[in-house]
């Protein structure tokens, strides 16, 4: 079953989007596995963006990240990162299509919102940067089957 870690970013929660946002992933079925609200320290928020290293806003980046509480969140379901990739929008609020959280409540690249991983093996290496395996939690829904004609 397919993982992904999604982090509201600080102008999310200061902007009280915590909410609006998980709304948004509850709606479309995916399953809420993990969360926890926390202030990102500077070595979580290097880890995080190492793939970022190279390039101009990393920095930024990092202070951006680390600046005031996230709400850090595991999210699970049949293709959960391309779904929640599309319910995003595209990283540019600017380019964002209306009806994605960016392209929604977004105006600038630097106060993107929301954070969630791209692929299958960066989920698999930022999970355990925020979660440790006995915080995400298993189970399963009466309403799955509502969801998905597969297994979610
Ligand atoms: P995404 O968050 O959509 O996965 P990314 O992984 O390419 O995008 O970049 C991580 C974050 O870095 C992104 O949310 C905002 C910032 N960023 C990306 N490209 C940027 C750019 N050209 N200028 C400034 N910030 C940028
Ligand atoms: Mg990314």
């Amino acid at each position: 079953m397919e993982q992904t870690l999604v982090i509201v970013k600080p102008d999310g929660v200061q902007r009280g989007l915590v909410g609006a946002i998980i709304f948004r992933l509850e709606r479309r079925g995916l399953r809420l596995s993990a969360l926890k609200l926390l202030q990102v320290d500077e070595m979580r928020a290097r880890s995080l963006y190492e793939v970022h290293l190279d390039k101009r806003f990393y920095n930024t980046l990092v202070s951006y990240i680390s600046s005031s509480p996230v709400v850090a969140m595991v999210w699970q379901g049949l293709r959960a990162i391309d779904i929640i990739r599309s319910t995003m929008g595209a990283t540019d609020p600017a380019e964002a299509g209306p009806g994605t959280i960016r392209g929604d409540w977004g105006l600038n690249i630097g106060r993107n919102l929301i954070h969630g991983s791209d692929s299958p093996e960066s989920a698999g290496r930022e999970i355990p940067i925020f979660f440790e395996a006995d915080e995400i939690v298993h189970y399963s829904r009466a309403l799955d089957q509502w969801y998905s004609e597969n297994e979610l």
